[in-house]
């Protein structure tokens, strides 16, 4: 097996000349000449969809994940790598490296920037996209030397949809015997092949996006069936099983704390036999799209051995966005062709385990994603999470740091701002410890600020809310009331923050706000009549206030609201009616206001 590509013509760096960071790091210097031993690895990054931060086996889940939890014990794995919230700005900062908040809210919708295929392909790579892409252009056009998959936010993992493309050639979805996830696996495994064997001489990118397990939930009967059951014994027991799992696997530690199931969400010993039955059949057939990426990532890497390219090839597997609550839109028969149920709040909560919330919001279940890096000739097998906090803009320089390339200075013609991302290329060489730093999240009225240990947080521009991670990681105790000198001080970093001419997008500055209120239908009717109720006093009350017009809310009324948020719950009321009965056209708007 190689264990580099042996030559390339365009890049000549050794890795170790790209780490000034090394020389402050006495562990990583053991590594730098290690590293420097190898040219350009390959890079393969595998993303999922909506996946929750605790669904797969090496953070804490029931479901069948063997190959990424191998990719976790031979190499190294996040416990604080933060995503955006959502896809569009997640994949922005992924593709581009800028964050949204800087630009525009379509921030997706980038032409003026470079994408990391294109900055790639200049460093001499041989550059493959595989799956979803949701960002502006087409990648076959700009970055990419080989495609498949289709442009927009989602598609139906049964049907596809009309924008999938091969090489720049639409690509007619097979009328039988489709489902995206293999489909995505056998093109990714496909190109490998085929660029391995006329490209051998140049290192290779490999992006694999899955659509799974985003919504609508569906996967194969036979891979359902292996799961079926298995979630009769309910959202409370599965939970526990979850958090005590991360504990042993030393993923919760001291200061995570057990958050107790929303009221709302009903005891799983109070549904009806019939209502289990349901939510069984609903979360085995979510376990089952995850299940079904994680036998592709095995295909994948099975193919890089076959390849003799394993050891030489940087894998990253990592999720857009934390666990979807969003439950309103039921359409047909649930785990059939054509329909759009969701996995519901409850199992959505479930998936989130321990972290707070859900998609959408800055809050921790928001936007932490699992993060492994496998790197077989450069990163050893480490037992222990890796604590510090990276986001997703901080891939790019990585890459790039690796690489051995810089990012253009203009690009079509246009003066490019340096990115705002860090690399933390040191860590997966050298497990550095690098310089402490202040994160800022924004998604419309959802910001966070995450500074030395405390971590800021509102939802809906409701008044902050304060937590020290060292002692409450999960956000379970607020300490804005109890803490106002802290409060202050984050507040000036904030506003401060929000002062800089690179941050574009203001707090309650008109643009539309994504209102969000979670609910748990208790049982599976479909459409109008189907009960339901909020599902979580705190962001139902939040999403009151969104209503109420963006401002921030005083504490008479924010207790008005709680009272009336509490109160409401267990009542029921009539589900929204089905306004998706025209099969939307996948696109690439790039709007983060819609639900992709
Ligand atoms: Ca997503």
């Amino acid at each position: 097996m190689a264990k580099t590509n042996p030559t390339f013509c365009i890049m000549k760096h050794t890795i170790s000349a790209l780490f000034p960071a090394l020389l402050l790091a006495p562990l990583a210097a053991l590594h730098a000449a290690a590293a420097a031993q190898h040219s350009q690895p390959n890079i393969v990054v595998i993303m999922t969809d909506d996946m929750g931060f605790s669904d797969i086996g090496c953070y804490g889940g029931e479901i069948h994940t063997p190959n990424i939890d191998k990719l976790a014990d031979g190499g190294l794995k996040f416990s604080q790598f933060y995503n955006c919230g959502k896809c569009e700005p997640s994949r922005a900062a992924l593709v581009t490296g800028q964050q949204w908040f800087s630009h525009s809210p379509n921030v997706a919708v980038r032409k003026d920037s470079p994408n990391f295929g294109e900055v790639l392909r200049g460093a001499g790579y041989r550059t493959m996209m595989v799956g979803k892409w949701h960002c502006a252009g087409v990648p076959f056009e700009r970055g990419f030397d080989r495609h498949f998959g289709f442009m927009g936010g989602g598609t139906d993992s049964f049907l596809g949809d009309d924008s999938f493309t091969l090489d720049g050639k639409p690509w007619p979805v097979p009328k039988k015997d489709f489902y995206a996830t293999t489909a995505l696996t056998d093109h990714a495994v496909r190109f490998l092949r085929e660029e391995h064997q006329a490209h051998s001489e140049q290192p290779f990118f490999l992006y694999l996006a899955y659509n799974a397990p985003h919504a609508p939930i569906l996967a194969p009967a036979s891979e359902v069936a292996n799961y079926r059951g298995k979630y009769l014994k309910g959202w409370d027991v599965i939970r526990k099983d979850r958090f005590m799992k991360q504990q042993a696997l030393g993923l919760a530690g001291p200061g995570w704390n057990f958050p107790e199931r929303p009221a709302v969400i009903p005891a799983w010993d109070t549904l009806s036999d019939k209502a289990k039955d349901f939510e069984d059949l609903r979360m085995a057939t979510y376990a089952a799209m995850v299940d079904c990426v994680d036998q592709g990532v095995g295909r994948v890497l099975k193919t890089l051995e076959e390849l003799g390219v394993r050891d030489n090839t940087l894998v990253i597997f990592l999720n857009d966005n934390g666990a979807s609550p969003n439950d309103r839109v039921r359409r047909g028969k649930f785990g059939t062709p054509g329909t759009t149920w969701n996995v519901g709040v409850a199992w959505a909560f479930t998936s989130t385990t321990p972290l707070k919330f859900y998609k959408r919001t800055q809050h921790s279940g928001g936007v932490t994603t699992p993060f492994i890096a496998n790197w077989p000739a450069i990163i050893p097998s480490r037992k222990e999470f890796n604590d510090q906090p990276f986001q997703i803009a901080d891939i790019l320089p990585t890459l790039m740091d690796l690489a051995g390339t810089k990012y253009p200075a203009n690009f079509g013609g246009k003066e490019q701002p340096p990115l705002p991302g860090r690399s933390f290329a040191p860590v997966l060489t050298g497990n550095a410890v690098l310089p402490a730093r202040t994160l800022y999240f924004q998604l419309f009225n959802n910001l966070a600020v995450v500074d030395n240990g405390w971590r800021m947080v509102t939802a809906y521009g409701a008044p902050w809310q304060l937590y020290d991670l060292t002692r409450d990681r999960t956000e379970t105790h607020d300490l804005a009331a109890s803490n106002p000198e802290k409060l202050q001080q984050m507040l000036a970093l904030q506003k401060a923050f929000h002062s800089r001419p690179d941050v574009r997008y203001r707090i309650n500055s008109g643009e539309r706000e994504p209102e969000y209120a979670p609910i748990y239908k208790a049982d599976g009717n479909i459409g109008p009549g189907a009960k339901e109720t909020p599902a979580d006093p705190e962001l139902s009350l939040l999403a009151s206030k969104a209503r109420a017009g963006g401002r921030q809310l005083t504490e008479a009324e924010l207790a008005a609201l709680r009272k009336k948020a509490v109160k409401s719950a267990g009542s029921s009321g009539d589900a929204p009616k089905d306004k998706g009965k025209k099969k939307k056209k996948a696109s690439a708007d790039g709007d983060p206001t819609s639900d992709k």
